[in-house]
């Protein structure tokens, strides 16, 4: 939040609305985090009170109240509290792949989802990992270099994806028949077909002049002859546009194959 009112202070007064924007995109983010973060507190205050009765009524206080308060306290930290209150909450936990050539947006588009702020990236080399809440989806979102020599990893990193999340420079019109092939190769690989039911284009890079429209690019990578769901959502990673109107896609897409 400090970094974020920063930013806005730095903000030359035209993009104050992009700030708006990001804000509010910022305030969906943190709402289901806050819901899960007060429904685990409130856990594990149900948890310590049934505790202490317990010791009450076995007239065991002084041993059992410890023992009860730092496993209740623990169960905070790991993945059963967790998994008790996804199943409360309705959260879905997902493994979203993030791919695309390089350059094309992709860890723009998931620090711009991550932070609600934009930062100047580096090529990723390795990958980039961060954990996003968003609506049901509670989503682990792996982003892998899409340098062409680093591209025969991506197989790596493929099983058990919920759902694909391909990034296109739209304003690359040079490369859009090898952001169509690398894309269908990976479409056609047999740990992809047997998890990922859902594949999100993001038309990404549309404030440029050069961009090709979402409409050409769903022609360009031949999306209309693919089996699998897919939606194609014109974005501007680098201002945060379009980005949550793709993951309303997913969300809808992801929840009907529940
Ligand atoms: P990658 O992770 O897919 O390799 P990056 O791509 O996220 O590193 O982005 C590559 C460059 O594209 C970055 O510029 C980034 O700011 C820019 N970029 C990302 N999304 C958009 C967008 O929607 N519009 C425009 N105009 N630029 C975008 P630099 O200059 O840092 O290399
Ligand atoms: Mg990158």
């Amino acid at each position: 939040n400090f970094n974020f009112k920063i930013d806005r202070l730095a903000m030359p007064e035209n993009q104050v609305g992009h700030t708006q924007e990001k804000n509010d995109s910022l305030s969906k983010l943190q709402t289901s985090t806050k819901v899960k973060y007060i429904l685990k507190i409130t856990m594990v205050s149900v948890l310590n009170g049934l505790s202490a009765l317990l010791a009450h009524f076995c007239q065991l206080k002084l041993v059992i109240i410890p023992l009860i308060f730092l496993r209740s306290s623990l169960f905070l930290q790991g993945n059963f509290l967790a998994s008790v209150i996804d199943k409360f909450t309705g959260l879905q936990e997902k493994r979203i792949l993030l791919l695309g050539l390089d350059a094309a947006g992709k860890t723009t588009l998931l620090y711009s989802l991550k932070l609600a702020e934009c930062i100047s990236s580096v090529p990723t080399v390795g990958f980039n990992v961060e954990h996003i809440v968003y609506k049901k989806l509670d989503m682990t979102m792996w982003d892998v270099g899409g340098q062409d020599k680093i591209r025969r990893l991506w197989n790596h990193y493929y099983q058990g994806t919920d759902a694909l999340i391909y990034v296109v420079d739209c304003s690359d019109r040079e490369r859009l028949d090898e952001a169509r092939l690398e894309l269908h190769q990976i479409l056609s690989n047999d740990i992809v077909r047997q998890t990922c039911s859902s594949v999100l284009i993001y038309a990404n890079k549309q404030d440029l002049p050069n961009a090709v429209p979402a409409s050409s690019l769903i022609r360009h990578l031949d999306l209309n002859n693919m089996r699998m769901d897919w939606y194609c959502q014109p974005s501007v990673a680098s201002a945060g546009t379009g980005l949550y109107e793709g993951l309303d896609w997913l969300n809808t897409s992801l929840m009907r194959k529940k």
